[in-house]
């Protein structure tokens, strides 16, 4: 296979990461096979031959690039006879500011299920996970996760763009989704994933939206592995 996605694994080959996904999708949008290779957070270094310290990384057919929105770039310019992921440079430029609200979810989404996620690591990283998230937020797994209602409330309240939004289209890309849909796809599949803790409310337009998405390229997120 000429195209190879490294992409984040648990100890069940799991693939929770929202940035992998985001590329996933991308890649899925664009009708192009890959072969994913599961990557620990502590082989990232080393199964990318020093090239990268996060996944998703991308090499199609002797290009290497990091960082799902670098990909989805160069996706976009290299298959540009694909269906298109931004509908133009002004949808690129909007994509820019979907990618920072988007990421801006993930602190109260990793607080809400970070001991989840240690859990479903293998050994090697469940030490790294402990670690690095401990020193970044001064406190442990345990106390940050204890607190996830609070997390999860936080979150939702961040979705209202999302949710007025949803009265005008189906997609954030209009009558069809566009890599600013998988930008905030990834970022929910993440926990749901991991963790069986709802972050999405029952109802909520915004589930509903996210549920359209699991059903996209032949339900590429509903089908994929949880344990
Ligand atoms: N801006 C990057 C972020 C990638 C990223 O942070 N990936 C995480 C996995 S979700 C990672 O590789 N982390 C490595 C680590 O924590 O050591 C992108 O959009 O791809």
């Amino acid at each position: 296979m000429a195209r190879v996605m490294f992409d984040l694994c648990g100890a069940g080959d799991e693939r929770f990461s929202p940035y992998c996904w985001r590329s996933r999708m991308a890649l899925a949008h664009k009708g192009l096979d890959v072969e994913t290779r599961a990557t620990p957070f502590t082989g990232i270094g080393q199964m990318t031959g020093g090239f990268s310290r996060t996944v998703p990384v991308l090499e199609d057919h002797g290009a290497r690039i990091s960082d799902s929105f670098a990909i989805a770039l160069h996706l976009e310019e290299t298959y540009p006879e694909a269906p298109s992921l931004f509908g133009g440079a002004g949808g690129r430029a909007l994509s820019r500011f979907v990618e920072s609200w988007a990421n801006s979810l993930h602190g109260p989404i990793l607080k809400a299920v970070i001991l989840d996620i240690h859990d479903r690591l293998a050994p090697d990283d469940r030490a790294y996970f402990r670690d690095s998230r401990e020193k970044r937020f001064g406190t442990t797994l345990e106390a940050l996760q204890a607190d996830r209602e609070t997390h999860r409330e936080a979150f939702r309240a961040s979705l209202l763009p999302m949710r007025l939004m949803l009265k005008a289209q189906p997609f954030i890309g209009g009558e069809a989704p566009l890599f600013a849909d998988y930008i905030l796809f990834g970022t929910l599949q993440w926990p749901r994933m991991v963790s069986d803790f709802p972050m999405l409310a029952e109802g909520d337009a915004v589930a509903a939206w996210f549920e359209r998405c699991l059903d996209l390229h032949d339900g590429l997120g509903r089908m994929a592995l949880r344990r």
